[in-house]
């Protein structure tokens, strides 16, 4: 606890946490405006429902593309099981704060899926569980066999507990936070590294995550890692990833499946209009709503 002596190094210099937080106002920096310390829905809005199945409620984020990965690999496969509808949740906006995303995830946050092909309807949220349900139910990218299957959770697992540290430790105080500190930047540069690291190493002996096998860990893991290995956050020369020339080489292969190309466009508001499909509800939105023809014909789908 910092006393007045120290006040100058504190920030904002003086700063002294009191005996107990309280939410007086917005504690800046990018989300500030939608982070809150309570849970529940601030407005009603039933959500939308299309036509499959499958029916996702998500953004282009890491977590978000997770998913996408695997739905667009399962359709790959021939699984027509695995048709959705991808509804945009705009997160920046507070739409899952709204009372029928509350409804199937109470954390309000994206990834949420509801599966409709059972009764009554399946809710799914966290994206390491819609993982696990879909390639369960599909029999599909989880191996059966015992020890690939224990390894694949294994991954799966250390991707859902460590990803937090890079997105937001890391790249929340390098990217996102009102201005620039050393100690959180520092702290969370140096676990994003070792994390790193361990890709790196496990990737020098393993072509993907659990041996030859392709599963649902390596969709876990590449739109987190593979993603600061290319252009997250701004944090490549930072970060030297240079230095993890596995993960790089993992990370390229994962690039080249046009699976994974497709389930990164789904539901991405970010980046050029030709790489974002912000709503999919089948293959052909692909060559027909992509956001670079939405706008062209005046923000109409077709
Ligand atoms: N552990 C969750 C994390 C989901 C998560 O943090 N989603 C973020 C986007 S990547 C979100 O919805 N944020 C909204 C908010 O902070 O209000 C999962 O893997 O599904």
């Amino acid at each position: 606890m910092a006393d007045t002596e120290d006040a100058p190094a504190n920030q904002p210099p003086g700063y002294v946490p009191p005996r107990v937080w309280t939410w007086d106002s917005p504690s800046g920096g990018q989300f500030a405006n939608i982070n809150r310390p309570v849970s529940g829905a601030t407005h009603e809005k039933a959500l939308p429902v299309g036509t499959h199945p499958l029916q996702l409620y998500s953004m282009g984020t890491p977590n978000g593309v997770k998913v996408t990965i695997l739905l667009e690999d399962l359709l790959a496969l021939g699984h027509s099981g695995a048709e959705y509808d991808a509804w945009l949740i705009e997160i920046g906006e507070g739409d899952q704060f709204a009372s029928g995303f509350v409804e199937i995830n109470p954390n309000s946050r994206i990834p949420a899926l509801l599966d409709r092909s059972t009764d009554p309807p399946t809710r799914l949220f966290e994206s390491g569980s819609i993982l696990f349900y879909l390639a369960e139910k599909f029999g599909a990218f989880l191996p059966t066999e015992h020890y690939k299957r224990a390894e694949t959770m294994n991954w799966l697992m250390w991707q859902m507990g460590s990803a937090p540290f890079v997105g937001g430790g890391f790249g929340h105080f390098f990217t996102y936070a009102p201005f620039k500190m050393e100690y959180p930047i520092s702290r969370y540069a140096m676990e994003t590294k070792r994390q790193l690291h361990v890709l790196d190493t496990h990737l020098a002996k393993n072509q993907f995550m659990v041996g030859d096998d392709y599963t649902i860990a390596d969709m876990a893991i590449w739109p987190w890692y593979g993603g600061l290995m290319r252009d997250a956050y701004g944090a490549q020369e930072f970060l030297s990833v240079q230095d993890y020339p596995n993960l790089r080489r993992w990370t390229a292969q994962l690039w080249s499946r046009p699976a994974v190309q497709r389930g990164r466009m789904v539901n991405r508001t970010s980046g050029t209009p030709d790489t974002q499909l912000r709503e999919r509800h089948d293959a052909g939105d692909f060559e027909s709503n992509r956001q670079d023809m939405v706008e062209a014909r005046g923000r109409v789908r077709v």
